[in-house]
């Protein structure tokens, strides 16, 4: 197929990402899951219905600046105008690297607005992950703040312009130096504003893609994932529904916020959809949150289990006031049911198990549900149209509550990843179910349980280990903080089963006492593991989940 070739580089066509087929589509809209207008002019409604509420609350907490719904409106508009006036437009890649700060949201809204393609690096990403991402997106332009955490994000950029010749512009919140200053550019875009001379805007589809996520699996290169205005707005909509999100809520970003969850389960997309403020913490350590939290009042946030263990060890200590918090949402990785069971003790607040992924599905446990359904299971598909498969190797259902792996498709779940046609043809089948890589098993209720991913398996001498199982024992160990089970090569036995532990302090765990134990709770021989290796840290992903793919590499 032909690829129309603009002075800004091939513009997206269909055979960059796969639309839902036409009889899934007129059936979502039919049953009100798409709906509405593209997500930039939503900001304008909600402008419009809560104007003077305040919308976002960002910059360092020592000097706090607030923006009224009104105000971020306006920013945002100005935005689009000095970004139109550089030669922005509808269909370009702009590859957005921006920490939790204002920028992140009037950009990403302004990006919105004109149809251009915010790309969401996350703020740990680095050379190698934003070169892939800035060449298989074709990106015409790189947004960066000018130094986050010691770290001077304009030399990065002078690597990747000099790498992937289609990134032309490069975009600066803060000190822009030799490059284009955001600031500038809304002040130059005010000022086309005033004067009627900002270029109008072209109208932007609803069914068409508003984002590029990325990918968060931790196997091979990042992939993009192409979700679009009316899928996204639901996705955000619907979550704030089950979270009985209102304006009264502070919403806290703690995780980067171009992550899926803290931008869209429900998020800043939700927050925002209800009028609610949304609280930017430049960083998610206890010391920042816990100050955010008492001072905004912050009402619900989200987090990865390591940063949830984290907050609830550093409560324990310091003893900070929470009592605004209602709602704890932890997702991204298996949450340990004793961990779950100490949130509403120390924090004060409820807990919910978010089982989510980029690609689309969400599923939740809802807030009236018992709380050791709660602690337990990772919760139930948000949508009635959500359709999930537990399948075995073959690809045919497995018997009720058995574990396979999980197939789904629905109204906010992606039919492929942007320009990866080879690996489309495997990672989704025939009739659009997306193949997770999750192995789950439907409990009561229909409440999923996460019980590892298909490659997590560790096969020592013809013995399946599984590695999720053999962590949930060793965490039940009062010696074992954290822990990461993973294979090591093993001339006998091909593969063996090695344990990474970070001890709780002041303690020592042995691999005679670890077998011992293990034994004691009645696993059998071959789950035991062969090695053990004391850390002090394990490497975590740029959303801080554990990386087994780094940990492997660093063992060797
Ligand atoms: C979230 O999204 P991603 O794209 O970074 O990662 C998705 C993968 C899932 O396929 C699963 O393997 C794992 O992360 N995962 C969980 C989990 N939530 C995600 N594994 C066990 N328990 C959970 N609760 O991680 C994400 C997206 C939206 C909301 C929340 C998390």
């Amino acid at each position: 197929m032909s690829r129309a070739v603009t002075d800004q580089g091939p513009a997206p066509t269909v055979d960059d990402w796969v639309p839902f087929p036409d009889a899934f589509a007129r059936r979502y809209v039919a049953e009100g899951y798409w709906q509405g207008g593209p997500l930039g002019e939503r900001l304008r409604e909600w402008a419009a219905r809560h104007g003077s509420a305040t919308a976002l609350v960002g910059g360092p907490p020592a000097a706090p600046v607030r923006l009224s719904y009104a105000e971020l409106d306006q920013g945002v508009d100005d935005l689009a105008a000095g970004l139109a006036g550089l030669g922005l437009g509808a269909g370009d890649r702009v590859l957005l690297h921006l920490p939790n700060r204002i920028e992140f949201v009037t950009l990403l809204f302004a990006l919105l607005r004109l149809g251009a393609l915010p790309v969401l690096a996350l703020p740990a990403h680095r050379r190698v992950e934003i070169e892939h991402l800035a060449r298989l997106s074709g990106a015409v332009a790189y947004a960066i703040p000018d130094t986050f955490e010691g770290f001077d994000h304009r030399r990065l950029a002078g690597e990747v312009t000099a790498a992937v010749p289609s990134v032309r512009h490069v975009l600066v919140a803060g000190e822009a130096g030799a490059y284009t200053s955001l600031a500038g550019l809304a002040a130059a875009g005010a000022a086309a504003r005033a004067t009627g001379t900002a270029p109008a805007p072209a109208a932007v589809d609803p069914a068409g893609v508003a984002v590029l996520l990325i990918s968060g699996g931790t196997t091979g290169k990042p992939k993009l994932i192409p979700r679009t205005h009316w899928d996204y707005a639901h996705n955000a909509a619907a979550s704030a529904e089950l979270c009985a999100l209102t304006g009264d809520d502070v919403y806290l970003v703690a995780l980067p916020a171009a992550h899926n969850f803290p931008l869209a389960c429900p998020g800043i997309l939700g927050a925002f959809g209800v009028g609610a403020t949304v609280v930017l913490a430049p960083s998610p350590s206890p010391e920042t949150a816990f100050e955010l939290i008492a001072r905004e009042r912050v009402t619900v946030t989200a987090l990865v289990p390591a940063l949830a263990r984290l907050w609830v060890t550093a409560a324990g200590w310091e003893g900070p006031d929470t009592t605004s918090l209602r709602l704890l949402q932890v997702g991204g990785a298996r949450l340990d049911a004793e961990l779950a069971r100490r949130v509403r003790p120390v924090l004060g607040a409820a807990v919910q198990q978010v089982f989510g992924m980029a690609e689309g599905l969400l599923n939740y446990t809802r807030l009236d549900d018992d709380a050791e359904v709660a602690c337990t299971t990772q919760g139930r598909p948000l949508a009635a149209a959500d359709e999930i498969r537990v399948v075995d190797r073959d690809g045919a259902d497995v018997a009720p509550g058995a574990i396979g792996e999980l197939w789904t498709r629905g109204p906010y779940t992606i039919r492929g990843y942007y320009r990866a046609a080879e690996h489309n043809a495997t990672a989704f089948t025939a009739d659009g179910y997306y193949r997770t890589g999750d192995l789950v098993r439907v409990a009561e209720g229909g409440n999923l349980v996460v019980e590892g991913r298909i490659k997590d398996v560790i096969n020592r001498g013809g013995e399946n280990v599984s590695a999720t199982e053999l962590e949930e024992h060793l965490l039940t160990h009062p010696g074992i903080a954290q822990v990461a089970v993973v294979a090591a090569g093993d001339e006998q036995i091909g593969e063996s089963v090695r344990a990474v532990v970070v001890t709780e302090p002041g303690t020592t765990v042995t691999l005679k006492g670890l077998k011992a134990y293990l034994r004691e709770r009645g696993l059998a021989r071959f789950m035991l593991p062969d090695l053990l290796t004391v850390v002090d840290a394990l490497p975590l992903t740029a959303v801080g989940k554990i990386d087994k793919r780094e940990l492997r590499r660093r063992l060797g």
